[in-house]
């Protein structure tokens, strides 16, 4: 593609505007690179940004409307008013996403969903990784596709890019074409950005509208949302996983195994073997193991990848085993709804073996929600920081039963004694706050770390 004179305007100066504005002026592109806040706001913009970009702060100026095209920054919605105009003049709009497509010739593992995504996109990674593959992984993981094309990146020519990729992204795709997409799974999120899930969804599906029937499409047959887009004409050939029944041609399980059905059916791995917690993450396994046979990886390249992968660092993240006891630390797991999913994934109904370390700063949710599991489940709640009183009182108005396991500390210290005391051999205390960390620690990963100091002192 020549760039060279044209003239562009990017928006936003987060690291997808940086790196696009880095990747447009060694394109030969005149940039203009634009944020609505102030300078002061945004802090020092990166040594080593090129000469010849021009910048403007506190706002997206009338000069973002002579340009040949604009390249607009995932965080940015469509509907702002000066993208309204750019339209009205007929001027190209792409999205960080687009730009990146244009300048990557390796084939792209494009792989999003409402949960999962990095997860997955991290496993799918160190599969091809173990299968001998020369790979790129980056995206909404926090590096940016543009980091890694043509004319800014410099390495060795990647025998694949996976990426994981946001709605946002997809958003504004014109040609976008992954060799393999995946669709995870769809839940209600993003909902203050699009109007309802119905265009949540379409921005999602358009992960596969420039596929061809060469392509591959990777899609949960247990999601009865992407499964129906299945029937709304997808292109590329269909690779479906599931935990529940054995597609045709996909990734299934079978009396406790992982089973591929690419090709020749075959056994990847004991379920047992893998080391990732939870049924969300089996199916974030299934997923990768799809798209790595897919991609012609070796079952036994990918079988060792999950044996290997412990997750990634404070989500569902084995913390140790003291006594018998099996410490998990889920210090990301910042919402009500990320505590549900652990308590969901871990423990048996009927057997009250799981501790729960919980609290912090109150980011909004009804711990209410967590009654029905806890009474189920929970041997223990232990209650920290600021929202310790506040999580109690929407705990007992689901049951007051639950008055009789909860109790309180002061800090992280005392909630790891306290749940090591009450857990015996063959239970598990899970750190999965459902709050912020900011009243007690630096951040959330300074809690996950102090944790597992803690458990490791037991
Ligand atoms: N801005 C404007 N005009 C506006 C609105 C914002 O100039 O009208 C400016 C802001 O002042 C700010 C800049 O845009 O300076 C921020 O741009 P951005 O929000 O796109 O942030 P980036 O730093 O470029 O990060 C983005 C993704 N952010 C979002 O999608 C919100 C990162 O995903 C991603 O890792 C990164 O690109 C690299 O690809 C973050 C995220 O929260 C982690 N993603 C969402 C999610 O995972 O749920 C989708």
């Amino acid at each position: 593609m020549d760039l060279k004179g044209k003239k562009i305007s990017v928006l936003g100066m987060g690291i997808s505007g940086i790196y696009s504005s880095v990747l447009l002026v060694k394109a030969g592109a005149d940039v203009l690179l634009s944020d609505t806040k102030k300078k002061e706001e945004l802090g020092k913009l990166p040594a080593g940004l090129p000469a010849g970009i021009r910048t403007e702060f506190g706002g997206h100026s009338r000069q973002v409307l002579d340009s040949d095209a604009v390249v607009i920054s995932p965080g940015i919605p469509s509907g702002i008013p000066i993208l309204k105009e750019v339209a009205a003049k007929g001027i190209p709009v792409i999205g960080e996403i687009e730009l990146a497509f244009l300048f990557i010739s390796s084939p792209i593992i494009a792989i999003t969903g409402s949960n999962g995504k990095t997860t997955t996109t991290v496993l799918t990674g160190e599969m091809l990784k173990a299968g001998g593959k020369k790979v790129i992984v980056g995206g909404n993981i926090g590096e940016p596709l543009t980091k890694f094309a043509g004319p800014v990146y410099t390495g060795a020519q990647p025998e694949a890019v996976v990426a994981e990729i946001s709605s946002f992204q997809l958003e504004t795709i014109k040609d976008f074409r992954p060799k393999i997409a995946a669709l995870l799974n769809i839940n209600a999120n993003h909902l203050d950005r699009y109007p309802g899930m119905e265009e949540y969804i379409k921005a999602k599906a358009r992960i596969f509208e420039n596929q061809h029937a060469d392509d591959f499409a990777v899609i949960n047959g247990d999601c009865p949302a992407t499964a129906a887009l299945v029937e709304e004409g997808i292109k590329a050939r269909k690779v479906v996983f599931s935990r529940k029944s054995e597609p045709q041609t996909g990734v299934f399980v079978r009396g406790g195994k992982i089973i591929s059905r690419i090709g020749t059916e075959q056994t990847v791995c004991e379920i047992s073997q893998i080391k990732l917690i939870g049924q969300h993450n089996l199916e974030n396994a299934l997923a990768a193991t799809a798209m790595a046979m897919v991609f012609g990886i070796h079952a036994d390249a990918a079988s060792k990848a999950l044996r290997e992968f412990t997750g990634l660092e404070h989500r569902m993240e084995p913390a140790g085993d003291k006594k018998g006891v099996r410490y998990i630390n889920d210090s990301k797991g910042t919402t009500v709804d990320a505590v549900l999913k652990a308590l969901e994934s871990l423990g048996t109904p009927g057997k009250k073996s799981l501790v729960l370390i919980a609290g912090g700063r109150y980011k909004g949710g009804d711990f209410g929600i967590l009654g029905k599991p806890a009474e189920e489940k929970a041997k223990k709640i232990i209650l920290i920081g600021e929202a310790k009183d506040a999580i109690e009182k929407m705990l007992l108005g689901y049951s007051n039963s639950l008055r009789g396991i909860i109790m309180k500390a002061a800090d992280m210290g005392e909630a790891v004694r306290a749940a090591a005391e009450s857990a015996e051999p063959g239970d598990e205390v899970v750190l999965s706050p459902g709050c912020s960390s900011f009243d007690m620690f630096r951040d959330y990963k300074e809690r996950g770390r102090i944790f597992k100091d803690e458990v490791s002192k037991l």
